[in-house]
């Protein structure tokens, strides 16, 4: 095999940014309605959200009271998936249960 000839650099090499970028996270909020029953919403978000009853019931009635609650932050298509699947329950069960997603800033 024949020696190769490595040809030196002549410009200087540019500084890369190397900054890691985080995707953005979404929450999924919880609104609150005047029928869903209580304990329904705590069993939804106990079993959407995996949160446990005291999590559950501290969500449920901040909502209650103040009319929405963040519950948690996720990658996009995980928020939105919880989100829908959570409506979707109350939905199947004659509920007017809603949760919807926001971007965090
Ligand atoms: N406001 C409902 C009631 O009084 C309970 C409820 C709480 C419903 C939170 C939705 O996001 C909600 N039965």
């Amino acid at each position: 095999m024949s020696p190769t000839t490595v040809k030196p650099r002549t410009t200087a090499k540019t500084k890369t940014a190397t900054k890691t970028q985080r995707p953005p996270l979404w929450k999924v909020i919880l609104l609150n309605d005047d029928f869903t029953p209580r304990e329904f919403v705590v069993e939804v978000l106990k079993a959407v959200f995996r949160l446990n009853e005291s999590q559950s019931y501290r969500v449920m009635i901040t909502a209650h009271q103040k009319g929405a609650c963040v519950i948690a932050v996720y990658a996009k298509d995980v928020a939105e998936t919880k989100a829908k699947e959570a409506t979707e329950l109350g939905k199947t069960n004659g509920f007017p249960l809603y949760f919807t997603t926001e971007k965090e800033e």
